[in-house]
This record gives structure tokens, sequence and C-alpha cells, in this order.
């Protein structure tokens, strides 16, 4: 009689630890990638960047873990990524069995508007898994989109295999640069004449800073310093078209009012009983 009554509470014991076993979906850091959702302005690149440009696609890039160690999620599961609340894409996963991840990557979610977005990922829209921690299926992202038409515009140095790249990078004023350590070393970037200092950047850390001033400069990382590279500043809208006023030869000045035809030559002050004809350059 007291053997069978401990095998019931072992049998009791044993199905209600069954019972708990459950899944846990929830987003994830994959090795190499700077969060568990990026967003990006190239494809395939992880570390991507919180700051980018409205003239540009942005890419996604997120990932899902099974963070159980004693059950699968066996069907399938849907994942929705929503920009500034608004369905963007999504996703289908076939299952996840128990401490596997999955990623989904270079989703191009097309330009946005210049402003602040925020970019949000839920896993397990529908409730498929019944999992042991429903509160945290839910990542949101701030991100800030700088505007374009001429306008300051973002650039990205990145910090690998102990180099800068580019190693030489041509910005125009009042542009920022982004540098982002991407070596598993930690490394610094900083100025030769002092301009700026990032201190000690560990993998997958990033500094920014915005030139205001024209000039060439050149940097190099502190703890390694054979590594060197310049940022050459052109003046304001130096490699860019400029459209203005001109006075071609001959012509009294760059609007010319006349009352005869093919006359460049003002004629001041103009009569108000005859045409008065405009040339501009
Ligand atoms: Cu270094």
């Amino acid at each position: 009689m007291k053997n069978i009554r401990l095998w019931a509470v072992c049998i009791t014991a044993l199905s209600t630890s069954l019972l708990q076993a459950q899944p846990n979906l929830t987003s994830f850091r994959p090795d190499g990638w700077s969060d568990v959702l990026v967003t990006s302005k190239q494809a395939d690149d992880f570390f991507g960047s919180t700051v980018l440009n409205a003239d540009q696609d942005i890419f996604v890039h997120f990932a899902v873990v099974n963070s159980s160690d004693n059950a699968d999620v066996s069907n399938e599961f849907r994942c929705e990524v929503f920009v500034d609340d608004v369905l963007s894409f999504w996703v289908t996963f076939p299952d996840l069995n128990r401490n596997m991840f999955r990623t989904w990557i270079n989703f191009n979610i097309g330009a946005l508007s210049p402003g602040n977005h925020t970019i949000k990922l839920v896993i397990d829209t529908t409730g498929v898994a019944a999992e042991s921690d429903e509160t945290d299926n839910i990542y949101q992202k701030p991100i800030a989109v700088s505007g374009t038409g001429g306008g300051p515009a973002n650039h990205r140095v990145n910090i690998m295999n102990f180099a800068f790249t580019p190693q030489n990078l041509t910005i125009d004023v009042g542009d920022t640069v982004e540098w982002v350590n991407q070596d598993t070393a930690p490394h610094t970037t900083t100025s030769d004449t002092g301009v700026w200092d990032s201190g000690t950047l560990q993998t997958g850390k990033g500094f920014q800073r915005t030139f205001s001033v024209p000039g060439t400069f050149p940097y190099h990382c502190e703890i390694h310093p054979s590594m060197r590279a310049t940022i050459t500043v052109a003046g304001g809208g130096g490699n860019k078209p400029n459209l203005e006023p001109f006075m071609p030869e001959g012509w009294a000045d760059r609007i010319v009012v006349s009352h005869e035809q093919d006359d460049f030559v003002e004629e001041t002050p103009l009569r108000n009983d005859q045409d008065i004809l405009v040339h501009f350059s």
C-alpha cells in the first residue's frame, strides 16, 4: 500500500513537471550583432546604425530565440515588424527548438521621412506558443532619420581588422561621422590635433562627431598608433553644384531691363508708353 502511494506521488510530480515545461520565445542578439533588432543602410550589416538618412533604404534584421531548455515550439509562428505602429512586414518561422534561435535579415523597409521613428518587433503575434513568459515578446527600438536635399549627411567609418574603413573620407561641413568598432579588440578614434577623442570603444560600440569647420583632420587609434586615417571636410557645398545669377560680358547687370530686343545695356529710367523687356542670365 505504501509503495502504491509512493508511485502515485512520483507520477503526479512527473506530470506536473511535464505540464510546466513551456517554451519561451523572445528577442535575441546573435554574436556580432549590435542589438536584437538592427537597422542598417547596407544589406548584411548587422552592426547597423540608429542614425539613418531619409534618401536611403533601410534594412531591418532581427533574431528570435526559444530561451527554454526543456520545451520546443513545434508549430509555425509569426513575427511582425511595425514602423511607427504601422505593420511593415511579417515573417513566419516553421518552429523553434529549445535553446535555438532564428534570424530574419535584410528586409528592406524603404526610406523613412526625416525625424524620429520607432521600429517594433512583436514575436508570435497569433499566440501559437503557450509560453512560460508572455511578457517578453515585444521589442521597440527608436531610430533617427536625418533629412535630404543638401542637408547634413551621416557617414560611417567601420573599425575592423585593425584599420579604419574608409581610411580617407571626404564629407561636407555639417555632416556627421559615426565610427563603429567591429573588431574583437578595443580601439579609439582620436584626433591627431586634439579635436576629438572617443575614449576606448569596446566591440560593437560607436562614437559620433559632427564636423562644422572645413579642413583636414588626421586621426589615429590611441591603443594601436599604426592605425591612422583622415577625415577631410570640404567647405560649404564644396563638391555640390551651385546655381546663381550671372552677368555675361557686355551686359549691364545680371538682370537687364530695356525697351528694345537684344538690348542688354540697361535703360533707366524706363518710359511708361513702351513695353519693357527683361533679360537674365
Ligand atoms: Cu586600435
